[in-house]
This record gives structure tokens, C-alpha cells and sequence, in this order.
């Protein structure tokens, strides 16, 4: 079993409210389509949810925040999910679409229903879903990351690897020369702030990948340009991009 987070920057364009890359989704898709192993996937909001997020002014936190702003956001994750779960189904995959309110109860995950949906994977299906704006109790409401699934879905099913694939090759140690860092070692990197995303942009991601190779599961970050190179991660081959290897803490 696999975990993929397609990011909101990969299969959108940051710059352009609600602008989908199609053909970067449809060249990810045609190579999950060569992984022969139950798999999951999750993608992110990019110029969908969190344009509508910084407009709302919606956040992580959970807060009363606007009712419309909330059903705006998650109308537009509906639209980009969409156009994820029909490239799918053009190149003959089986998505199982599942918004996250179908596993979390207010900012929790449910055990049961997330094991649930490996079963789902082991039988032929790929889950898909997504960040979200959610219900969090007490007419509070707040934004999901997909990144935070990440973490919820490798804890509960300790999945073989956990792949993210983003708009850059991996991390880098010098952001001018884009030299690569091809395994980061438990020190924590130092990352440029991200203004236009609401749950924390690249931060977030290194920040969930640490804790989910603190659980022992191996974690890529890929470059989604070169979708092969995630075919490359789950398959052992020459491998590109940053791996935060899966060690228990200690
Ligand atoms: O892009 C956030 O998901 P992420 C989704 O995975 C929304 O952080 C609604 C902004």
C-alpha cells in the first residue's frame, strides 16, 4: 500500500485562480496507471481552495468563519476533484472518490472508516481525496490540509511509502543553485515563507513528512513535472528527488 499527495501546486497554477493543469494531470495518471499495488491518493487546493481561502480569510485553525466563504471553498474542491477522478476514469482507472468528511468527525480521523478505506485500495479501487474546508463543531468550521491526511492515513495504515509530489525536484540545500537534497537528515531545513497558501505551503509538507518518517514509513518528494520519477519512488529504481527515511524515534 502507497499514499500519494498530488500537491495544489502541481496540478494547478498557483498564479491563475481556478486554472487546473490538465496535461500534468493526465501525464501523473497515465504513470500511477504502471503501479501495481493497492495505492491511495490525496490531492491538494492550489488555485481552487486556497484562492477562495485567502479571499474568505479561512484558515487551519478552527474559528467561526464565514458560512459562505466555507461553501464556496468546498464547492471549488468538488470542481477540482472532478476534473482529478474524470482523468481517471478517461485512462481507465477506478477512482473511489471520498471527501474527508467521510473519515474525519471534527478534526479528528475515525480509526474504523480509514481502514476501511484500505480495503477499498486492496480491492481494486483508488481512493481519492482531498483538503478540505470542514465541519469542526460548535458552528466552528476550518480548513483540512491535505498534507494533515497524509499523516492521519500513515499513522493508521503504516503504508510502505508515502509519496508527495510537488512542483520542484525535492527540497533544496541552496535555493539559487537548486542543489538537491537527496536524503534529509533529522535536521529541520529552512524553508521561504509562501504567502498565497493557507495551510503552510512547503513548511507544512517537511513538517508532516519528519513526523511520518518518525512512524518508520519512508517519505519521497518528488518532482509531479516528472511524473515517472513517482514511478521511479515506488518501484526502487534510480531514485530523484529528497527522501526523509522511516526511522522510529530514538
Ligand atoms: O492544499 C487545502 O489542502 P492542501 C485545501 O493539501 C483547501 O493544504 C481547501 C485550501
Amino acid at each position: 500500500m502507497i499514499l500519494i499527495k498530488l500537491g495544489g501546486s502541481i496540478i494547478t497554477n498557483k498564479e491563475k485562480p481556478l486554472s487546473p493543469r490538465k496535461k500534468t494531470i493526465e501525464n501523473i495518471v497515465k504513470n500511477l496507471k504502471k503501479i501495481n499495488e493497492p495505492m491511495i491518493i490525496v490531492h491538494g487546493g492550489g488555485s481552487y481552495g486556497h484562492y477562495w481561502s485567502v479571499k474568505y480569510d479561512m484558515h487551519t485553525k478552527p474559528r467561526k468563519y464565514s458560512v459562505k466563504g466555507v461553501s464556496i471553498i468546498k464547492n471549488s474542491m468538488i470542481d477540482l476533484n472532478k476534473i482529478i477522478l474524470d482523468s481517471f476514469l478517461k485512462n481507465r482507472l477506478n477512482p473511489y472518490c471520498l471527501p474527508p468528511t467521510d473519515f474525519m468527525t471534527g478534526n479528528r480521523p475515525i480509526l474504523r472508516k480509514i481502514k476501511e478505506i484500505e480495503k477499498i485500495a486492496k480491492s481494486g479501487f483508488i481512493p481519492v481525496t482531498f483538503g478540505d474546508a470542514l465541519w469542526y463543531g460548535q458552528n466552528k468550521t476550518y480548513i483540512l490540509s491535505g498534507d494533515k491526511i497524509m499523516t492521519h492515513f500513515s499513522k493508521i495504515l503504516k503504508p510502505r511509502l508515502s509519496i508527495f509530489a510537488l512542483n520542484e525536484d525535492g527540497l533544496y540545500a541552496n535555493l539559487k543553485t537548486k542543489e538537491l537534497i537527496y536524503e534529509l537528515k533529522n535536521e529541520k531545513p529552512t524553508i521561504s515563507k509562501n504567502t498565497m497558501d493557507v495551510t503552510g505551503g512547503m513548511t507544512r509538507k517537511v513538517e508532516e513528512a519528519l513526523k511520518i518518517s518518525k512512524m518508520g514509513v519512508n517519505v519521497f518528494f518528488v518532482n509531479g513535472n516528472k511524473s515517472e520519477r513517482i514511478v521511479k519512488a515506488v518501484k526502487n529504481r534510480k531514485f530523484e528527488g529528497t527522501l526523509f527515511r522511516g526511522k522510529r524515534n530514538g
